[in-house]
């Protein structure tokens, strides 16, 4: 199963993408959608700009599930409420970067993927793995 990773730009996806195939950690700037090992990773361009969702929408065909990432400390973008709704497939949400963020960080980043229609919502550190355990266990419970 794949899983299709999306959010703004600079949320985390490409490092967690790495973490979940438990790759070293490189910074690449993700021009254009790919895989790693069993992840779809996306530029965040592709959520941000309404006039690319229909990029999302086809990298998601192959998927068995998609991530909605949200980084809880710089959350200048927002998902439109309801938008797991586009895909055909389950939408769990991750908040990224938990070592960075405060409790009310968190609180703030659960309610904007609650909205997004993301259930349920994992947080996580792609650096040091805490919060890693459960989102696996997650995934390889649909798979
Ligand atoms: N502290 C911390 N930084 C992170 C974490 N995940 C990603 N980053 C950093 O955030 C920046 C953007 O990450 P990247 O994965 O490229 O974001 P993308 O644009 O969504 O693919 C990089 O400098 C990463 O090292 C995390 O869990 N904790
Ligand atoms: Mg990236």
């Amino acid at each position: 199963m794949y899983i299709m990773v999306a959010g703004s730009i600079g949320c985390g996806k490409t490092t967690l993408c790495q973490r979940l195939a438990a790759l070293p950690q490189v910074y690449v700037k993700t021009q254009t959608a790919q895989i790693i090992g069993r992840a779809i990773d996306t530029p965040g361009e592709y959520m941000e700009n309404r006039t690319l969702w229909n990029r999302l929408a086809v990298s998601a065909v192959d998927s068995g599930l998609v991530l909605f990432l949200q980084d809880p400390v710089n959350s200048g973008f927002r998902f439109s409420p309801g938008q797991a709704a586009m895909f055909q497939v389950p939408v769990a949400g991750v908040i990224t970067k938990l070592d960075l963020a405060t409790a009310d960080d968190i609180r703030r980043a659960r309610e904007l993927l609650t909205l997004a229609g993301a259930k349920p919502v994992f947080a996580v550190s792609s650096l040091s793995g805490e919060g890693m355990d459960k989102l696996t266990r997650y995934i390889q419970s649909l798979s």
